[in-house]
């Protein structure tokens, strides 16, 4: 049984269209320095030999500091080190990953509850769900769902469920209070100025009791 505990906190992802892969092991390290507890390289369109030493230094700098997790990829995500993969609806399936990964976090991004449901009966370690404010970083994602059904998902799942989209230092109180273990953040942390000062406001916000 993996320790689902692991699965709190803020999830900052690094995003190659706000940072360059070369540049990712430096921003790791200030994201972990702020109080990320889980950090994900997403390098959609990437070439996979420039990913690859993206997640090695990335690993390299964060050295157990935080949970990381590479999307999509779980050759990427094997060859690095990394302590699991992130798959969208359309990765490789989870069970075929998880023979691949049997003792990895396995992650995986839903939109409804049929997915949510999915995805736990297949043995996902936690599940995202989103998007559930507006958001500007993914071009195709589905309209937002707001934190009603965020709070009926986390309600009908046993699993820790991460909320994505649109999260801001505005509204992760709110999210967090649905019941949700995580927020995943990204362009509000990557395009702030002062980059880990923006992940350490917003974990000292959605760690208060
Ligand atoms: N997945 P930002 S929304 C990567 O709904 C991603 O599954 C989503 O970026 C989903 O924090 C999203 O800049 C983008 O809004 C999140």
């Amino acid at each position: 049984m993996k320790d689902t505990t692991l699965i709190s906190g803020l999830y900052a992802i690094i995003d190659s269209s706000y940072i360059s892969l070369e540049a990712a092991g430096e921003c790791a390290e200030l994201l972990a320095a702020g109080g990320a507890r889980l950090i994900q390289l997403r390098a959609k369109g990437s070439g996979s030999a420039a990913m690859l030493k993206a997640a090695q230094d990335i690993r390299k700098a964060l050295s157990g500091k935080a949970v990381f997790m590479v999307n999509d990829r779980v050759d990427i995500a094997l060859l690095s080190g990394a302590e699991g993969v992130h798959l969208g609806q359309e990765d490789i399936p989870l069970k075929e990953a998880r023979r691949l990964m049997p003792s990895s976090i396995i992650g995986v991004s839903t939109h409804n509850i049929e997915e949510a449901k999915r995805a736990e009966g297949e043995g996902a370690d936690y599940i995202s769900f989103g998007p559930i404010f507006p958001t500007v970083t993914k071009k195709d994602a589905d309209a937002p769902k707001g934190v009603k059904r965020l709070r009926e998902v986390a309600s009908k799942v046993d699993l820790p469920v991460v909320a994505i989209g649109g999260i801001t230092i505005e509204n992760a109180r709110q999210v967090m209070e649905t019941g949700a273990s995580s927020v995943a953040v990204i362009s509000e942390i990557l395009l702030a100025p002062d980059i880990r000062g923006k992940v350490s406001e917003i974990s000292a916000l959605i760690s208060m009791r």
